[in-house]
């Protein structure tokens, strides 16, 4: 009787210091709940703003080249605090929905040829007009510098990171086409500006994006393309067309735009990286795709035997005659929709000797 209190005793001391423990160790977990907590919204803070990136064509093609090295770029000087997910080929946004996509915030950042919507950005598409822009550097920088100058309404609802455009557009067919007489009927595909180029040489145009044409020249929907001549590489067009028609007419004018929001919520050393680049971007991607066609043009004739045929002096004139009309055509239908058109024209052409003359 006397040994049950000592006992209970004993137990007692055992059960307390079993539930001090409990106790501890359930105060240990409380603290590192409370730290984990506490301290997560600092390391999101800490980490990476992500930004997603989408284009229309296949990664090997320019405008996506031009992307990944705008990617890499703004991911090393902005130290890690962008990230950019890129999304080539579609798979966030086609051609058609860019625009829209981007302002309804389903991609943070597109790439869009300006060319494939005429009505939509009038004066920036004045650069596809024949009007002897000379190469993808001169014509990037030209577009550009409309851009600035005349800052379209088109634009108000992104933010516009940069802008380029292609090297001049040739003929790249199944059969050669060596006069006006060849390029009668033919069924060709082109977009936008470069549209009308095709129906004055009385070729029948087929319009669509470049990333449906590979599809459309497979099926025999159409028997060439006019484009700058870098994609006989680039979408192994060579291997189809073994003609290639040198017109060195119409560039397409492309843009990369931004969600308004999301740039508006990004910190402002971010942005000052971004817009830094703006011009070296236009001018990088212009001098990658002139040197781009130099090196598709001879990977075309060494794997394919492709054939670049000159237009004859005389025939020549005759082609660029035709398009004579293309210009004042435009001026005039721009005007009814109350744009500056003669002076846009006219800004084109002075960019184009300024820049084509400057060294940088
Ligand atoms: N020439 C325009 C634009 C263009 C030229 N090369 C590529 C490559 C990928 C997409 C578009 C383009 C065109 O024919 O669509």
């Amino acid at each position: 009787m006397l040994k049950m209190p000592y006992l209970l005793q004993f137990y007692n001391f055992k059960e307390v210091l079993k539930m001090k423990l409990k106790l501890g160790l359930f105060l240990i977990g409380l603290f590192a709940a409370f730290f984990t907590i506490a301290f997560a919204p600092t390391h999101a803070e800490a980490g990476p703003v992500k930004l997603s990136y989408a284009n229309f064509p296949p990664a090997p093609t320019f405008p996506c080249v031009q992307m990944e090295r705008w990617k890499k770029e703004v991911e090393k000087r902005t130290n890690g605090k962008i990230a950019i997910d890129t999304y080539p080929g579609s798979t966030l946004l086609g051609a058609k929905n860019m625009m829209d996509g981007v302002i309804e915030g389903q991609a943070d950042i597109g790439c869009l040829c300006m060319a494939y919507q005429p009505g939509r950005f009038v004066i920036t598409n004045a650069t596809s007009l024949p009007l002897g822009l000379p190469n993808a550097k001169v014509g990037s920088l030209v577009l550009w510098d409309i851009y600035k100058k005349y800052n379209p309404k088109a634009f108000a609802k992104v933010k516009v990171l940069t802008m380029f455009t292609t090297a001049p557009a040739n003929i790249m067919c199944k059969k050669p086409v060596r006069n006006l007489q060849d390029i009668k009927g033919l069924d060709l595909r082109a977009s936008g500006g470069a549209a009308q180029i095709l129906k004055k040489w009385g070729a029948n145009q087929v319009g669509m994006p470049m990333s449906e044409t590979p599809e459309a020249l497979q099926k025999g929907v159409v028997k060439g393309l006019f484009s700058s001549l870098e994609v006989l590489k680039d979408f192994k067009f060579a291997e189809l067309c073994r003609y290639a028609t040198m017109t060195d007419t119409a560039v397409y004018p492309f843009a990369v735009i931004m969600n308004m929001d999301k740039w508006n919520s990004l910190p402002k050393d971010v942005q000052k990286v971004m817009d830094d680049m703006a011009v070296e971007q236009a001018k990088w991607t212009g001098t990658y795709m002139d040197n781009h066609v130099n090196e598709a043009n001879e990977w075309s004739k060494k794997t394919y035997n492709v054939e670049f045929i000159q237009l004859a002096k005389e025939e020549k004139a005759k082609w660029d005659e035709l398009l004579e009309p293309i210009t004042s055509e435009w001026i005039k239908g721009a005007k009814e929709k109350g744009f500056p058109a003669e002076a846009i024209v006219e800004d084109i052409k002075a960019f184009a000797k300024k820049r084509a003359a400057s060294s940088d």
